[in-house]
């Protein structure tokens, strides 16, 4: 496939930054405004147009942002697929930062069926349906969910932008998955820095491989289960640090522990180089759930949770590892703006921080392209 399949490709199973959740009427007024802003265009019909001229130069982009406005992998309270969109709304009221600063390119959504999941889950018959009302055709090789979707829009992205680090914005958690897969085929040796209230590490969950309470598993699967997973705020879990970390290999940071030792966000990061190094990391996938973040902070999620870490210590131990190693990928999840709505602070307060994280991510991208570090 060469790179003007791979873009007309693209064209059919993205649309423009902020339109992956499909509308009709309720909302639709709203997608256009935002899109509007985005694009700096003045009519609507001129939105498809810059997005389309914005991809023909992908090749140039050193971070790619990438919506997946999907929430059928969520597990108890909906409303993360309004996530991409509110995060992208959140950049661009702030004035006095831009938000797609030089080398940062937005390719847009992936195309979301609010019913679907991933390919794996679907007959035949409802495959070639959706394929039918999303490309106007039965006979076309492409996928019709999210996930799969995801991670064929990250293959296209890495094929006409091999030094570029993609940033996924979910969406519910189970977007990690091909988000994380697709950093894997990057080819380098990878550690995973997940911050999250749960561990996210079933092999499964009502029958169902990729969710997100099954994500972290299947990507700790693929490291081998030798240790190059680290969680950070795990709160909530049925299961003891104990077991976790006993049967998967993996490494947790519970609150506890990071009380009794501070809140010291160096020695935390330090501790995670160390045991990266140790492994032969050569390269970071930051995987970041909102509700790793303690709810007083962070509470327009699905499953807030108390008793996390602040903001400021997550950035912290994201910054200092990623001091340590190139980023390699990241993903920003399970931002939920309809969510949090008892409090008069919600969801600005969630998508502020969301918006610093992203900014630390992407900040850090750059500087690691400009050091010729990046993938
Ligand atoms: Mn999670």
């Amino acid at each position: 496939m060469d790179a003007a399949e791979r873009r007309e490709e693209l064209t059919h199973i993205l649309r423009p930054a902020g339109g992956g959740v499909y509308v009709v009427s309720t909302g639709l007024a709203a997608q256009r405004a935002l899109q509007r802003h985005i694009y700096e265009v003045v009519h609507d019909e001129a939105i498809e147009h810059a997005w389309r001229i914005g991809l023909e130069r992908l090749d140039e982009a050193r971070v790619v942002l990438l919506g997946v406005p999907s929430d059928a992998g969520a597990g108890f309270v909906r409303g993360a697929n309004q996530g991409p969109a509110a995060i992208r709304e959140r950049l661009l009221s702030r004035a006095e930062t831009p938000y797609l600063v030089d080398g940062v390119m937005d390719v847009g959504d992936v195309r979301v069926v609010p019913q679907l999941l991933s390919d794996e889950m679907l007959s035949a018959a409802q495959i070639a349906a959706t394929r039918r009302a999303l490309y106007d055709r039965a006979d076309v090789d492409l996928p019709v969910s999210p996930l799969d979707l995801c991670a064929r829009a990250l293959e296209h992205v890495h094929a006409l932008a091999p030094r570029a680090v993609p940033i996924v914005l979910g969406g519910d958690h189970s977007v990690a998955w091909p988000a994380f897969a697709a950093a894997m085929r990057g080819g380098r040796r990878l550690g995973l820095l997940h911050f999250d209230a749960h561990t996210d590490l079933l092999p499964e969950r009502l029958g169902v491989r990729f969710c997100f309470a099954t994500w972290a598993y299947h990507a700790n699967e693929l490291l081998g289960r030798d240790g190059r997973l680290v969680q950070v705020g795990i709160r909530r879990s049925g299961k003891p640090r104990e077991h976790w970390e006993s049967t998967l290999n993996v490494r947790q940071y519970w609150p506890e522990e990071l009380a009794a030792r501070g809140h010291d966000a160096g020695a935390v990061a330090d501790e995670i180089i160390e045991r990266f190094r140790a492994r032969g990391v050569e390269a970071v996938y930051v995987s970041n759930d909102i509700d790793g973040t303690d709810a007083s902070f962070a509470a327009a999620t699905g499953t807030p949770e108390p008793g996390g870490p602040t903001p400021g210590f997550v950035r912290d131990v994201t910054r200092r590892v990623l001091s340590a190693f190139p980023l390699a990928g990241a993903d920003l999840v399970e931002v939920a703006p309809p969510l949090g709505q008892g409090d008069p602070d919600e969801p600005e307060r969630t998508l502020d921080v969301a918006a610093e994280y992203l900014d630390d991510l992407m900040a850090i991208a750059l500087a690691d392209a400009d050091r010729g570090g990046g993938r």
